[in-house]
Order: structure tokens, then sequence, then C-alpha cells
């Protein structure tokens, strides 16, 4: 496919081997191309606009100070997503329960959509990149019935769809749909999201690795022994490998994603299941890792197998390159997660 095809010629091209395809997850996406059209430009002038700077004085769901802009960013995914009735319910970070759309807008809609929708927030202040993350499964009841919860705690591996915006030096959407991995980088002057990366792959061995070792004392022993082994003085594979940790999901992972690396947030004391959620951080990029040829796991099982109990359950995460994803699997079996 040609650089600077737009998402919706993208999707019409790709939809031409799947002639049974209705097009509800193309204006699906399209709702979250523009959504992300939004916020990015929110935040590109949030120096500017001091009423959507900093935090609303309130904490969400996960005891998170909320920043106003958290606030924002799900508000306008929530109504795009709402608005073309493909979609009959939400999940997000923000929020504490799911949250059912109008039946009468989706009378048909088959869609729930699970969101993370301004992950990292608190490092805009600071101008570092930031990211929407999104998880797209169809429904398990019946159209025309209420949502239900049983419908969000679906397994990683339904995922119909699943991405990311990276709004950073440039605003890229990566997602996939089970057919590979695809970079669209917004073009300001278009309005568009062009394709810019086509069929991404992560490179089976990187040097990069990032993990917040503040948190050292607190690491399982494979952990650190697997950071032991990043640091040797070695000849083999370009030891001592680099240590890159922005602080913020995204944009960790999608410099791996590029460059090759690994990402690790493991459990700990002070977040003894992990920090990260499995629904709407971990599964969609778990997903895009997978499908771009690397690993992603909770330290033992693959992440796109762990089965859901709750919306805001939270994992240890260990993702990327496929071969340094390995070397750590063996390190925490053999010195414990
Ligand atoms: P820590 C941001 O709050 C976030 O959810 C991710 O974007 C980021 O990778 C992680 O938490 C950073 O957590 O504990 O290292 O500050």
């Amino acid at each position: 496919m040609q650089i600077g095809t737009t998402v919706g010629e993208f999707i019409i091209r790709q939809q031409a081997d799947f002639p049974h395809a209705t097009g509800e997850l193309s204006s699906l996406l399209s709702s979250i191309e523009l959504a992300a059209k939004i916020v990015n430009r929110e935040i590109n002038r949030a120096g500017l606009s001091h009423h959507i700077l900093g935090s609303m004085g309130q904490t969400n769901v996960q005891g998170e100070e909320q920043q106003k802009l958290d606030w924002y960013a799900n508000e306008q995914f929530k109504l795009a997503l709402a608005a073309r009735g493909e979609v009959c319910g939400l999940a997000s970070e923000e929020e504490e329960d799911f949250v059912a759309f109008d039946p009468l807008q989706g009378r048909h809609s088959k869609y729930v959509v699970l969101i993370d929708p301004l992950d990292g927030s608190s490092n805009i202040d600071v101008n570092v990149s930031v990211g929407t993350l999104f998880s797209i499964y169809r429904r398990l009841t019946p159209v025309n019935t209420p949502v239900q919860l049983d419908d969000f705690l679906q397994s990683g591996r339904a995922q119909v769809a699943a991405g990311y915006i990276i709004y950073g030096s440039s605003t890229m959407l990566v997602y996939s749909t089970g057919r590979g991995v695809n970079g669209f980088t917004l073009d300001p002057s278009l309005g568009s999201f062009c394709l810019s990366h086509p069929q991404m792959q992560i490179p089976t061995q990187g040097r990069i690795y990032s993990i917040n070792e503040g948190n050292y004392l607190k690491f399982p022993a494979g952990v650190k022994q697997y950071l032991k082994y990043c640091q040797a003085i070695e000849n083999d594979e370009g030891r001592p490998y680099t240590a890159r940790y922005i602080g913020s999901l995204v944009a960790d992972v999608h410099r791996n994603l590029l460059k090759g690396g690994i990402y690790l947030y493991p459990a700990g004391s002070n977040a003894p299941q992990g920090k990260l959620r499995l629904l709407y951080e971990c599964n969609p990029l778990a997903l895009l890792i997978e499908q771009a040829g690397g690993l992603a796991t909770d330290g033992q099982t693959p992440i796109l197998d762990l089965p859901p109990q709750a919306l805001h359950q939270r994992t240890p995460f260990y993702a990327g390159s496929r071969d340094m994803v390995l070397r750590l699997q063996g390190l925490l079996a053999e010195h414990g997660a």
C-alpha cells in the first residue's frame, strides 16, 4: 500500500479482500481518528489554554490525580464513539463503570470499546509525549439489548482491533485489525492520518530496556537478574544495553516497536499486581506487539490469554522484542517472578 494513503482509503483497499465487511469497523475507526485530532489540538496548545492544563483537583477511579486533559479526552472519545451508532458501550480508565450508549442511536451496534483516553497525562505539563490506547470487541450479548459487563470482560485474543495514538513530535495512529500493524502520521495540512509505517515489525532482538529502576528494591529476583544481564559488559548482542524510560507507556512501547527493545512493569510491593491495566493498556499493546512479531507476557502467561475479571484489573507487563522477552521469562522462571 502506498505511503500517504489515508486510513479510509487503506481500509477500503484492505476490505477489497473481505467483501463481507460492512464498513462499520472503518466508520468506528474514523470516529477514533476524529476524537484524536480534537485531543491533539488541545494538547498542542495546552500551555496557552490554562483551563485545560493541570489537575482537576480530584482523583479518578484509580486514585490517580485527574488532569483536566484526561477528562477532556475522555469526553471527546465518548462523544465521537457514541455519535455514529456502531458502538453500544464504552469502558474507560476515567470511568468507574462502563457507559452504555443510547440504544436508539446504536440500534444495531455490535461493538464495544475500551479506552485509556490519555495515558501518561502528567507528562503534558512538561511537554513529553502522551498517548491514547483503545481496544475494540464485538459485543457478546444480542444487539438491541442492554450492553452487559461481560461484553467488556473478554480475552485479549478476541479483540477485533486495537491501537494507540501517540501525541509526540508528530501525531500517529498505530493499529491492527489482526492483519499486521500499520502506522499513520497526521498531516496537519490535510487534517488526515496518512500511511507512513506500513506493516510494522519489531526486531527480534534490541538494545533498549525500559523500566523504572527507582523501584529496583521491589523487583522480583528474575527481573533483577535480567537487569544484571542487560548491564553486563559483554561483546555479544551489543551489551551493555541502553536504558530508556520516558514514563509514558505509549511512547516507550512505540520506540521499542520501531527500534527493538523491551518494556518492563513488574509487580512489586508498591503495585502488588503491577500498575498497568489489563483491558485498556496491556491488551491493545499486546495485540500490536504480537502482530508485529514480538511477545507480551505477565512473566508466565501471554497477556492476550489472561482471563479478565474486572474492568480495571492490573497485571505485570513485559513486552517487546521476542528474544529479549524470552530471555526475561527464562530468568523469571529460574529466579522467581
Ligand atoms: P511509574 C503513566 O501514569 C503510566 O500509566 C504509563 O504511561 C507509564 O509507563 C507508567 O505509568 C509510569 O509509571 O511508576 O514508572 O511512574
